[in-house]
């Protein structure tokens, strides 16, 4: 991509209206802009982020046995008349009419809605397991939307929904996606921490937060140090091995770890002092387990081998990209910007052209340009006619892992310089050494 052709809105002041880094970073490299109250429009800059990690969030779903559709955003207030929660939920939920003046909502979630896919079509137990899920926008009109796409009011979800004939099995459906989920933030750089936590209005009395210690959180939570350490689910897990996956459950349950609505002061203090963690975190997945709450009230049953019929056992398990997006800023940045994981990065390199113009920068810049895009690498090139301090710093806060830099005097020399955006360490390479340096990250 070049400069001169994509968008990319960048400001030069900081945004008054932000409190925290990834907010301030998000709105002064354009990766967002907001049109209202909590609801925003991801800029192109975000957007690639955003699918990234929503790439990363599909393949470990799939890995683990899950099952895309798309279920609509809004829907009629009578699936959710049938289950209890249309009074239930309060005023997060956004109630409006249609023209013939029908009830509908902006959906929070879909509990719901997916009971009556799964009650539409399925009978028998030999269909089961299964697990759906979505990455869809919902709409919460929380009290205090703040921190840019950290708490919005429309904000992208990736919500699964498992089915299962009994507890047992349903338990084995919640061990695939607590596998599934430790995988999925490990690929984006970060490290998730389960901790047991409060189920609110989806219900169940199984649950985990899935944390990122960061001193923005807005979760106070407490655990064992030693969940640093943790080893993370590997790429062959087998995920229809079921006492495999309780051992990575149990694993990873087994010491103390709790966001303060759930804390046990007395079980943290029996941690010896040193090993103890105290910290603020922020929430990027949640998952339920929740038995019959949606089946029963929604009549979706299933034939058993006995014969008879039984309410299906669910779960649900919810990731938000839109929140991951500044949650991965807030662990991996410094004073001059972004650095991304290069997992997650919107351009895993970018040239900068110091002298657009002179013969020599441009002739380099555009056989490097050339050269990476044949290879299949996702590069921008600043060829813009920008002053080269206005360019450095535009590349150190769009936080590509790589810099490319070309001037007069190197190029001359048949070199450019690549920059280490997170150790900033600089080597001065031949262009073909550069390139090559590059393709090989
Ligand atoms: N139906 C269940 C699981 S599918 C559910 O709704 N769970 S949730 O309420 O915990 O939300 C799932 C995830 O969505 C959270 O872990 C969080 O990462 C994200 N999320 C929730 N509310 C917001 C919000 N206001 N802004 C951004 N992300 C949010």
């Amino acid at each position: 991509m070049r400069l001169s052709r994509f968008f990319m809105p960048i400001l030069k002041e900081n945004p008054k209206e932000a409190e925290i880094v990834s907010h301030r970073l998000m709105l002064r490299a354009g990766m967002i802009k907001q049109n209202s109250s909590g609801i925003y429009t991801w800029l192109p800059l975000g957007k690639r982020v955003l699918d990234k990690v929503n790439a990363i969030i599909r393949e470990e779903q799939n890995r683990s046995g899950a099952v895309e559709l798309l279920m609509p955003t809004l829907q009629s207030a009578e699936l959710w008349q049938e289950s209890g929660r249309y009074d239930a939920y309060g005023k997060e939920m956004l109630r409006i009419k249609d023209r013939q003046d029908r009830p509908m909502l902006y959906g929070p979630t879909n509990e719901e809605m997916i009971t009556d896919v799964f009650r539409s079509y399925v009978k028998s137990y030999k269909d089961l397991p299964l697990n759906l899920y979505h990455i869809q926008l919902k709409f919460r009109d929380e009290i205090r939307p703040r921190f840019g796409t950290m708490r919005s009011r429309e904000f992208l979800m990736k919500d699964a929904y498992s089915f299962d004939l009994d507890r047992e099995s349903a338990e084995h459906a919640y061990n695939r996606m607590f596998a599934a989920y430790l995988r999925t933030f490990s690929r984006m750089g970060l490290r998730a921490i389960p901790m047991r936590a409060d189920t609110g209005p989806i219900g169940g009395n199984l649950s985990h937060e899935f944390i990122i210690l960061a001193e923005t959180g807005e979760s106070e939570v407490f655990c064992h140090k030693d969940f640093l350490n943790f080893d993370i689910p590997d790429v062959d897990t087998n995920f229809d091995d079921v006492a495999g996956l309780r051992g990575i459950f149990d694993k990873w349950t087994s010491l103390y770890a709790a966001t303060s609505e759930m804390h046990d002061a007395d079980a943290f203090d029996a941690i010896p002092e040193g090993e103890r963690l105290s910290a603020r975190g922020i929430e990027v997945g949640h998952i339920f387990y929740f038995g019959t709450k949606y089946s029963e009230p929604l009549g979706a049953k299933v034939q058993g081998p006995d014969g008879k019929e039984h309410p299906v056992h669910m779960g649900s398990y919810g990731i938000g990209p839109t929140r991951l997006v500044p949650a991965i800023i807030e662990a991996s940045h410094d004073e001059n910007g972004i650095i991304w994981p290069k997992a997650v990065a919107p351009f895993e390199a970018i040239i900068i052209n110091m002298k657009a113009g002179d013969a020599g920068c441009d002739g380099a810049c555009e056989q490097i340009y050339t050269a990476l895009r044949n290879a299949g690498v996702d590069a921008l090139y600043d060829d813009t006619d920008d002053r080269a301090g206005t360019k450095f710093a535009t590349a150190d806060l769009i936080g590509a892992p790589l810099q490319i830099i070309a001037g007069p005097r190197s190029v001359a020399n048949g070199e450019v310089e690549v920059k280490d955006r997170k150790t900033g360490a600089r080597e001065t390479l031949t262009v073909e050494a550069a390139i090559a340096r590059v393709t090989a990250n």
